[in-house]
């Protein structure tokens, strides 16, 4: 099958149309799908059952305490600032950052380190060479990880599918060691909108203290509704250099440093930019919710794997943020 999907698409003239028929036929939605207006009139359709399902469990499903307030926020501002301690317990903390220093201490891990440190780049698919994954191109976790856990724990997921206001699909999780680098910021170190849905909320746990000199988050506070300079779906979302800086002054950007166990949730359809560290390294757990109309959900681009579940999970919100996850092992 995939041979004859080879030669079909190698031949000369094949029209776009009929690539993306054959792509529609693989599972995948091809790219004039995610184009303005298409993409918005699907969009409520595809994401019909994830909003039932979030109305049929609302009692379970409705923020409390503190919960309330950060769906707040990020309604407002397109960001929410807490600690982890304040929605987890504080063991969970402690846990993750054991299991994580124990990870960068594998020698390939502190290799890998050492060389972008010498300036030397690493090899992997992506273009972010400054990052080192500990968990590589295309992680694949435990069910009963303590950060697979938390990602699908309630106080998270409620967030999450409140903000969304439907149940919600963990479309990426992974262990980012951001390595010092000299030179101007590449990628997403440079401010931009993500392309992946209309609303797309983002985790950041800083397992290491975050300061102004260590990539910190930045976002600007307010851009995650359309406005200028128009977000994209699946589409490059880089204002030229020096826009982003001229359209909105210092004063409108927030720059997210913070204490170890800091946790960032932010709508990352707005403006932001992160990872540049001029001195030491930045070291964060990073999770992606998006709804099922998603870019990466759609092209069917699994970021992360899990290892086959000992026990299936009972938490609605939880199994449906995990369902198009493939398992391994
Ligand atoms: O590394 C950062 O702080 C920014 C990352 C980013 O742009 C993203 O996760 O969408
Ligand atoms: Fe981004």
């Amino acid at each position: 099958m995939s041979k004859l999907r080879s030669i079909i698409l190698k031949a000369p003239g094949i029209s776009s149309a009929r690539k993306a028929y054959w792509e529609l036929h693989q599972g995948k939605l091809p790219q004039y799908c995610f184009r303005w207006p298409i993409y918005d009139m699907w969009r409520p359709v595809v994401n019909l059952k994830a909003k039932k399902l979030y109305r049929l469990h609302a009692r379970e499903m409705a923020p409390r305490g503190m919960e309330k307030s950060i769906i707040e926020q990020l309604r407002k501002r397109g960001i929410a600032i807490v600690h982890i301690n304040d929605l987890l317990p504080g063991k969970v903390l402690l846990d993750i950052q054991r299991w994580v220093e124990n990870q960068l201490q594998i020698p390939e891990v502190k290799e890998q380190i050492k060389l972008i440190e010498a300036g030397g780049r690493r090899q992997s698919k992506s273009d972010k060479y400054y990052i080192v994954r500990p968990f590589g191109d295309v992680p694949v976790f435990d069910l009963q990880n303590d950060i697979v856990a938390m990602s699908l724990s309630g106080p998270i997921l409620r967030i999450a599918c409140g903000y969304h206001r439907m149940f919600c699909r963990l479309t990426a999780l992974d262990l980012w060691y951001n390595v010092a680098t000299e030179g101007p910021d590449l990628y997403s170190q440079r401010w931009h909108r993500d392309p992946d849905d209309r609303v797309i909320l983002k985790t950041f746990l800083y397992l290491r203290d975050v300061d102004e000199d260590n990539g910190p988050f930045c976002y600007i506070p307010g851009t995650h509704r359309a406005g200028p300079l128009r977000q994209k779906i699946g589409r490059l979302n880089y204002p030229k250099p020096g826009v982003v800086e001229r359209k909105f002054s210092p004063s409108r950007r927030q720059v997210c440093t913070g204490k170890a166990g800091t946790l960032v949730f932010c709508d990352t359809t707005g403006f932001h930019k992160g990872g540049h560290p001029k001195r030491g390294a930045r070291l964060l757990f990073n999770a992606v919710y998006t709804s099922n109309a998603s870019h990466s959900i759609r092209r069917g681009a699994g970021q992360f794997f899990l290892k086959k579940p000992v026990r299936a999970i009972q938490y609605p919100a939880a199994s449906f943020a995990i369902a198009l996850i493939g398992f391994v092992g």
